[in-house]
């Protein structure tokens, strides 16, 4: 397989498949607009390829005399479109007979259909995009959170471009270094020592893989159980985070006695908070199938909260309860803080640690709580605003990074190859240096055709 030629005329149908309002086809190369005086005829005056850039006309789409739909022509000119070339979208109705009909005639007047991201691929090649920002075309398609779609975005997939171009000077820098090193071993040029340089290029890779553990939880969304004993205040908790009455709440307790799930979002990570049975002996069946439910899902769970009401003086249940929850994913929660405290929420006491006070009632404490949720599920990532979303980008960063650890422990000479193959490794990133062809290859074809 090789890459597409990108001096041809390509067409695609850039929106989603199934009925929309509006559809829009897509063409672009040299005889776009050639193509466009083919298919398009306007409601007055001259034909698409007398037209100026970025003036819009509406008209019909028209095929061997017949007219296929109204329609509104852009027509973009080299190199300020999309792709560098000359370029025309056709907006019509959004049914997929009639863009399906456009798109043909748009390929008897010549253009040839697209492949899949042929359109961004040969962005990238008029070098409008750098490899980073055109595959973050694809992360803000895909972007199913808020967050996701902040940390593929335009400015800070800059921001990537330019940090892994920082790595990749410095780099460049460690492997002069050694090179001199091996050029001119017995000569009086000043030698540095390129190791230095090599541990902050791991140091900062490390804090980039980081952020994507945090990137696939929010793209897989969390799963976030409130656990505690009845009448803790669980499904009051639930309903608080949730800013409106989901779950039953009683003053009987034992009123949840099964588990219910409800989806929002936490500071932009999309949280499935699980409200489940308190947890006590219980002589009811039912109850106690529902108790040992919540403890698994416990068990699942990214994250639990686990609630003692600080109204009610702790009992040996809610220390039996905590030694069965897994304590490095359990934030213990103070519940019913408006009321006049029985213990003390910064020391429980006996194996409890300290608490944070929330209530349901007031909503006193809840933000505090969002922002330790937030903060627990995103680890390190939390505070960092650069987020590496790409599965591609993570793997080639594990493998530069493997290839630094070899470089740190070999002598000079072998050194100076796992710097190399570290390099070639980061260019596969930024599309920077050397880029083989089968990276492109693989970058592009994921993209959906119209892309
Ligand atoms: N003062 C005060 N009362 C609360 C608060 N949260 C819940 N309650 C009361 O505590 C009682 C139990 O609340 P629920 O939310 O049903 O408790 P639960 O943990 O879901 O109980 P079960 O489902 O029975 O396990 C109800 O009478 C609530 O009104 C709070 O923040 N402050
Ligand atoms: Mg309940």
């Amino acid at each position: 397989m090789a890459l597409p030629p990108s001096g041809d005329t390509i067409a695609a149908i850039a929106t989603a498949p199934g009925e929309g309002a509006i559809g829009v086809v897509r063409v672009a190369g040299p005889d776009a607009f050639a193509v466009a005086d083919a298919v398009f005829r306007p409601r007055r005056g001259p034909p698409p390829s007398e037209r100026e850039a970025g003036r819009i006309a509406t008209g019909r789409v028209v095929r061997d005399g017949e007219v296929l739909d109204d329609a509104v022509l852009l027509p973009f000119r080299a190199p300020h479109s999309y792709t560098g070339q000359d370029a025309v979208e056709l907006q019509t109705h959004g049914g997929p007979a009639v863009l399906r009909a456009v798109l043909d005639a748009c390929l008897a007047a010549g253009a040839r259909p697209a492949g899949p991201g042929e359109f961004t691929l040969r962005a990238y090649l008029a070098g409008k995009l750098d490899l980073v920002q055109a595959e973050s075309v694809l992360a803000v398609v895909e972007a199913r959170s808020d967050r996701a779609r902040r940390s593929a975005t335009d400015g800070l997939t800059e921001r990537l471009s330019r940090e892994l171009g920082d790595l990749q000077e410095a780099l460049t820098a460690a492997y002069g270094d050694v090179t001199a090193v091996l050029d001119y071993p017995e000569e009086g040029v000043e030698l540095r020592d390129p190791k230095p340089r090599v541990r902050t290029v791991r140091e900062r890779i490390a804090a980039l893989l980081a952020t994507a553990d945090a990137a696939a939880l929010t793209r897989r969304g969390a799963r976030l159980a409130i656990l505690g004993r009845p009448n803790a205040g669980k499904s009051s908790l639930l309903n608080a985070l949730l800013g409106y009455d989901r779950s039953i709440v009683s003053d009987v307790p034992g009123t949840t006695r099964d588990y219910l799930e409800a989806p929002l979002d936490l500071r932009g990570v999309p949280v499935t908070a699980i409200d489940t049975a308190g947890v006590r002996e219980s002589p009811d069946a039912v109850e106690a199938v529902g108790v040992e439910r919540a403890l698994e899902l416990a068990g699942h769970a990214d994250l639990v909260l686990c609630l003692w009401d600080v109204g009610r003086p702790l009992a040996a249940e809610d220390h039996a309860l905590w030694a069965r929850l897994p304590a490095a994913r359990t934030v213990p929660v103070a519940s019913k803080s408006d009321r006049t405290a029985a213990w003390d929420p910064s020391a429980p006491g006996g194996d409890l640690p300290a608490a944070l006070p929330v209530s349901a009632a007031s909503g006193d404490g809840l933000d505090a709580l969002v922002d330790t949720v937030a903060e627990r599920l995103l680890g390190a990532a939390a505070g960092e605003e650069l987020w590496v979303t790409s599965d591609r980008h993570v793997a080639v960063l594990r493998r530069v990074d493997d290839a630094l650890a070899r470089a740190l422990e070999a002598p000079d000479d072998l050194m100076a190859m796992d710097l190399q193959d570290a390099l070639g490794e980061l260019a596969t990133i930024t599309g920077r240096g050397d880029v083989a062809e089968a990276t492109l290859e693989h970058v592009f074809a994921n993209f959906c055709v119209g892309k």
